[in-house]
């Protein structure tokens, strides 16, 4: 019997929380600005001053499990979606990443997932930390299974190639995230900090090869989470993740990524890109090297 996510609630306080009532699906209302904001004054002062903050329960339980049931069919489905993703059959080989490799851009498989792309309180949310109307640009799934390698820490405007600005991560857990599972480590106060040139990552223990240290006098910090809690983070906070040391235990993870409406230029792997009423816009294409002069990142994140 081969390690297959498991389907059960599985998440930490559920008690004190209500998962079941009160639910609007995202399918049902597209403009962020018809939604309240789960970020005050504080949560904003907050998001500027560590470059990250997080929404507890921002996802239902219900959309949590939406997500994984979609996700699952899309890659029971298919060994081979040319863009998004290319996997073994689960069970051959030695990586588990193999068999459940990251997915790229699902939303551009699924509706389902694009609803979650442009779901209507991550856009107040975003809106709230931006200031200004947010674009959609980017969607990943990881499935990240027991025994998988992290992912070393980067940040993500190394590819994104935003300006002027950054992009903001919007990392939504699909299963409860600890230390033991993989969680994702950031590093408050990086936000504030320019790109760096990465150096090259440990294969043993990262999927991707960049590799961007911790700065002098800056520490990463673990950032724990239940399923359906939403963590949001500047594009040039330095993150990151260990490998998942757990036996049995899948850490999901649907991360989005997103800029605000004034940015001018974006990576070209990243269109087409969308306001949150599902209509697309245009930005111009990065120019200039980034941090490493004129060898960037080669493809998206
Ligand atoms: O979830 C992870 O393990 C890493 C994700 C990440 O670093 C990212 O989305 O940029």
């Amino acid at each position: 019997m081969y390690a297959r996510p498991c389907d059960t609630i599985g998440r930490a306080g559920d008690h004190e929380r209500d998962w079941h009532e009160g639910i609007q699906m995202a399918t049902t209302e597209h403009a962020p600005s018809a939604v309240a904001s789960p970020f005050g004054p504080t949560e904003v002062a907050s998001y500027h001053r560590d470059g990250y903050v997080i929404a507890r329960g921002l996802l239902s339980m219900r959309e949590v499990l939406e997500i994984r049931r979609e996700t699952t069919r899309l890659h029971d489905d298919h060994l081979d979606l040319p863009g998004c993703f290319h996997r073994s059959p689960v069970g051959e080989g030695a990586d588990p990443l193999a068999a459940w490799p990251r997915m790229m851009h699902p939303h551009r498989q699924s509706a389902v997932l694009m609803d979650f792309l442009v779901h209507p309180r991550v856009g107040a949310a975003l809106q709230a930390l931006l200031g200004e109307a947010p674009i959609a640009t980017q969607s990943m799934f990881y499935w990240k299974p027991p025994g998988a390698r992290g992912q070393a820490l980067h940040q993500d405007n190394f590819y994104l190639k935003v300006h002027p600005g950054t992009c903001i991560a919007a990392w939504a857990a699909i299963d409860p995230a600890s230390q033991r599972n993989g969680a994702l480590n950031v590093v408050p106060g990086s936000h504030a900090m320019d790109l760096f040139c990465p150096e090259e990552a440990d294969p043993d223990v990262s999927f991707t090869r960049e590799f961007v240290p911790v700065p002098a006098g800056l520490e990463a910090v673990p950032v724990d989470l239940d399923a359906g809690d939403v963590l949001f983070f500047g594009g040039n906070v330095i993150h990151g993740s260990e490998p998942n040391r757990t036996v049995g235990d899948f850490r999901r993870a649907f991360i989005c990524h997103y800029v605000g409406e004034s940015a001018r230029e974006l990576s070209r792997w990243y269109r087409p890109i969308y306001r949150f009423d599902g209509t697309e816009v245009e930005i111009g294409d990065a120019t200039g090297g980034g941090p490493c002069g004129d060898v960037g990142a080669a493809g998206p994140h």
